[in-house]
């Protein structure tokens, strides 16, 4: 019989006592339920003096930003537990520690980082946190490398790809990203000034192709253990420090669907930044923005090409050349992901900070329209073979300096 109940802040305390390994238990006197997200409980477990000092983290049986009418499995716990766990042994520098799971609970303990910010939020407050784009692109190369088929023999890859194997997850992202957006539906949400932009996206037959290829990808290419999430609310950051978090959509798939969140959610900063900021501070951050992608690529691409010269295990994938093929197209995918990213946090069910934190109406439709043009930008010339963006990031910053000023539009 399941033993699964819905932790109150009591709860969590007794919980994080009796499981969190903690040097003084008795301490741990009091919780705050912190969760911000659209799908968990959060709680910070804190002592005498107020000090948070562990984190309890439970997922509730439904969608928590909609509500009981959207059921939701609480075995996406241990889904993100086991791939945190399995991206922390490959790179403990980037990865949030778990001290304790349990999956009938669907509640984990995992070590308190209130010395560290959440990266969007600082974002959006214009704090720079340098060589995030570097730490972010070799944790990436690292867990993806350690789980791919370079390392691991077919056998053991086979078996990884069941044990991670989460449909109802992967479900949301199939339908939030490649389906709902191109299609009416209630859950969308967009201003009616952007009607006109989402009526043409969904009417747009090359752009369509382009996302069925994305999903056909997303859905049959066991290329890694993906965190599957990886935007800018789940990634923590200080200075010289970063650590992912939030890994319920982990499953194996198609390497670029991390890089393309990442990168997705850096160009929403970049498009919101006219918008949050003086034009003289939105000029600054859209450079930082540029950065962070051109780090998080070059880093991403050479850790991952030594890793493959240093510890792959295939010696048919290990062949000279071959590591920097499967590289140029996990950057063309990056960039196609990213477009598909673009477009759902701009019309979608899950809005991002970026964009709502805009107050002046007129400059959020600008940002928002210039969002939906780079996503449809990147999609499309992403699956042209010919294009010069599957060079590197340069024809990506081209592609950002020609972009419409779109103030006229929303006018
Ligand atoms: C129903 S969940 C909506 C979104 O929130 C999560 O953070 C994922 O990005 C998901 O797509
Ligand atoms: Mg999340």
């Amino acid at each position: 019989m399941s033993t699964y109940r819905i932790f109150n802040a009591d709860d969590a305390v007794a919980y994080a006592k009796t499981y969190g390994h903690y040097a003084h238990p008795e301490q741990l006197l009091q919780a705050d339920e912190i969760g911000d997200g659209n799908l968990n409980l959060v709680f910070k477990i804190r002592d005498a003096q107020g000090i948070s000092r562990l984190i309890v983290k439970q997922a509730l049986p439904y969608v928590r930003c909609v509500g009981e009418s959207w059921p939701l499995t609480t075995d996406r716990a241990r889904l993100e537990a086991e791939t945190l766990l399995a991206h922390h042994r490959h790179s403990p520098e980037h990865t949030v520690r778990i001290i304790h799971y349990d999956p009938e609970l669907a509640v984990m303990v995992q070590e308190d980082l209130s010395d560290h910010f959440i990266w969007r939020n600082q974002l959006v407050q214009g704090i720079e946190y340098p060589g995030t784009g570097q730490r972010l692109g070799n944790y990436l190369a690292t867990v993806h490398f350690y789980t791919s088929d370079f390392y691991l023999s077919g056998r053991e890859k086979k078996a990884q790809v069941q044990r991670f194997s989460n449909p109802e997850m992967c479900q949301i992202t199939e339908d939030l990203f490649f389906t709902d957006p191109y299609t009416y539906h209630e859950l969308n949400r967009y201003d009616s000034a952007l009607a006109p932009l989402v009526d043409r996206l969904s009417a747009n037959a090359p752009l369509r192709t382009a996302v069925a290829a994305l999903k056909h990808q997303f859905l049959s290419h066991a290329e890694a253990l993906l965190h599957g999430d990886i935007h800018s609310g789940s990634i923590f950051v200080a200075p010289n420090r970063l650590k992912a978090i939030d890994a319920e959509f982990g499953f194996f798939g198609p390497a670029g669907f991390d890089l393309g969140t990442a990168i997705g959610n850096l160009l929403l900063n970049h498009c919101a930044a006219p918008g949050l900021f003086t034009p003289e501070v939105a000029q600054n951050q859209q450079h930082a923005r540029r950065t962070d992608i051109h780090e998080l690529w070059t880093h991403y691409h050479t850790c991952f090409n030594q890793l493959v010269a240093q510890h792959a295990n295939d010696p048919a994938l290990a062949v000279s050349g071959y590591a920097e093929q499967f590289l140029q197209k996990v950057w063309r995918d990056s960039l196609g992901y990213a477009g598909t990213e673009l477009i759902r946090r701009t019309i979608g069910m899950a809005p991002v900070a970026d964009l709502l934190s805009i107050r002046d109406e007129q400059q959020r439709w600008a940002a928002e329209s210039q969002a939906l043009h780079l996503g449809h930008s990147l999609i499309v010339q992403a699956a042209d073979s010919q294009h010069p963006l599957h060079h590197g990031c340069d024809a990506l910053f081209t592609l950002l300096n020609v972009l419409p000023e779109y103030a006229a539009v929303s006018a």
